[in-house]
């Protein structure tokens, strides 16, 4: 079955109360996704946990906790026909303790809205998650300036927002001069689904507007298959079904696949029985899809989180160690040899060792200011060796990019971010 549309994958990141899930559930609102009686309920909802004005967010956030503290935890998922695109639009939490989360979602995107309330303008995860979609490969960037009402429509405000935010831009080797800066409000609905009539000085796209603006995806469908597994559940009449984005090749039923590391580190080997995308069953998916497959010969207890689903003919590798180009963010002290925090990579988590700092870089021109530092500070680029303390499926930027990068955590902070440029195979 030929599709219709090309997908693409929108995130929507930013500091928390930016009102990223206001603008997705305005934008499900105005399209006719929610019903004025459902959107009656969340406003009576969001009124009794005494959170009015969360009702545009309730559509997005539905675990009770999210409810009740005001606050997204984790990611949720909504589908959005656009002119050129199937958009599935990813809302990402904010807070600072939920960054694994943004990682995820920053990891599954192909385009993102970086969301900047205009009264509080750049806030520490502006900058943080700026460079994590860097570090992801997101590289189509939309600004939403939001909560316009709050600074009476002001052209003035914008421009503020829009300077400061651009300089930030242009430390990642963004030009903010082809950068989209949308002036919106989600709870007024400005600029969202609708023109607002109260910025007659903005001449620039809406957010709806925005996401046929975005190039469509390249599809890296001549690379090996590779789906990291992004969750795994039990489903009745169908058995386990682990779902995950393809990131690159082509999946088909009836192919033959290795997942890895897999409970082993060596593997376990299936065969793809079904393939879903939004509850329909095809014979094939391409990168860029968000599916749920189910596989014959494996089980709950084969796969996880962090498995990657390969072509057998062309798997990937599960690494002994690795060489890596990184940019230290935020360590609160220095970063130095024999440093072992969490390395997000994929769907991945797994503590990682810095067992060589190889060389201090210039990032704009890949020139070594320095051999052998004994420590990087927040802001330096390296080269650097790492050993993973257990199985990690890991690619060379050369070999697929796709599977190359990471963002190291520690104590609830993004501490460096980077990409893996060499390996040596575990044996
Ligand atoms: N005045 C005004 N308030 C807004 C706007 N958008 C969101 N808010 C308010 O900002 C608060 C946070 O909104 P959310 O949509 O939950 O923000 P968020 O960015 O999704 O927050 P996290 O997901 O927790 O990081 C709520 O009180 C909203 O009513 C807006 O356009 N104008
Ligand atoms: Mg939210």
């Amino acid at each position: 079955m030929a599709k219709e549309k090309p997908n693409m994958n929108v995130v929507f990141v930013g500091h928390v109360d930016a009102g990223k899930s206001t603008i997705v559930g305005r934008t499900m609102f105005d399209g006719g996704a929610v019903t004025e009686q459902e959107m009656k309920k969340l406003r009576e909802e969001a009124e009794k946990h005494g959170k009015a004005g969360f009702e545009f967010a309730y559509i997005m956030d539905n675990i009770k906790e999210e409810r009740e503290r005001g606050v997204t935890i984790d990611l949720s998922y909504k589908k959005l026909v656009t002119q050129k695109f199937e958009i599935t639009i990813i809302d990402a939490p904010g807070h600072r303790d939920f960054v694994k989360n943004m990682i995820t979602g920053a990891s599954q995107a192909d385009s993102a809205f970086l969301v900047i309330a205009a009264p509080s303008g750049v806030q520490p995860q502006t900058t943080e998650h700026l460079w994590l979609l860097r570090t992801m490969g997101v590289k189509n960037i939309a600004i939403a300036v939001n909560k316009m009402d709050s600074v009476e429509y002001s052209e003035e405000k914008f421009n503020k927002v829009k300077e400061d935010v651009g300089k930030l831009l242009q430390g990642v080797g963004i030009n903010p001069e082809t950068t989209a800066f949308i002036a919106c409000s989600g709870l007024q609905g400005d600029n969202v689904f609708k023109k607002s009539d109260k910025m007659p000085w903005y001449k620039g796209p809406t957010i709806v507007e925005q996401f046929d603006v975005f190039p469509a995806p390249e599809l890296p469908t001549n690379l090996p298959m590779r789906m990291p597994v992004q969750d795994v559940y039990e489903i009745t009449g169908i058995g386990t079904v682990p779902v995950g984005k393809i990131e690159t090749g082509i999946m088909k039923q009836g192919m033959k696949v290795k997942i890895l590391p897999g409970r082993t580190g060596t593997g376990i080997e299936g065969e793809v029985k079904t393939i879903e995308m939004h509850h329909e069953i095809l014979p094939q998916a391409d990168a860029g899809d968000n599916v749920g497959i189910n596989i014959r010969g494996v089980g709950k207890k084969d796969i996880a989180r962090g498995d990657v689903i390969c072509d057998a003919v062309a798997p990937c590798p599960v690494v002994e160690e690795f060489v890596a180009t990184i940019t230290v963010i935020n360590h609160p002290t220095v970063l130095a040899k024999g440093y072992t925090p969490v390395f997000h990579v994929h769907t991945a988590q797994v503590p990682c060792q810095f067992t060589e700092l190889i060389a201090q870089i210039d990032p704009r021109t890949g020139e070594t200011i320095k051999e052998s530092p004994d420590f990087l500070k927040n802001g330096d680029t390296a080269k650097v060796r790492i050993k993973p303390a257990g199985n990690l499926c890991i690619e060379t930027q050369k070999e697929n990019a796709f599977m190359s990068r990471f963002a190291v955590r520690d104590a609830g902070v993004t501490v460096a971010a980077g990409m893996c440029t060499e390996i040596t195979k575990k044996k």
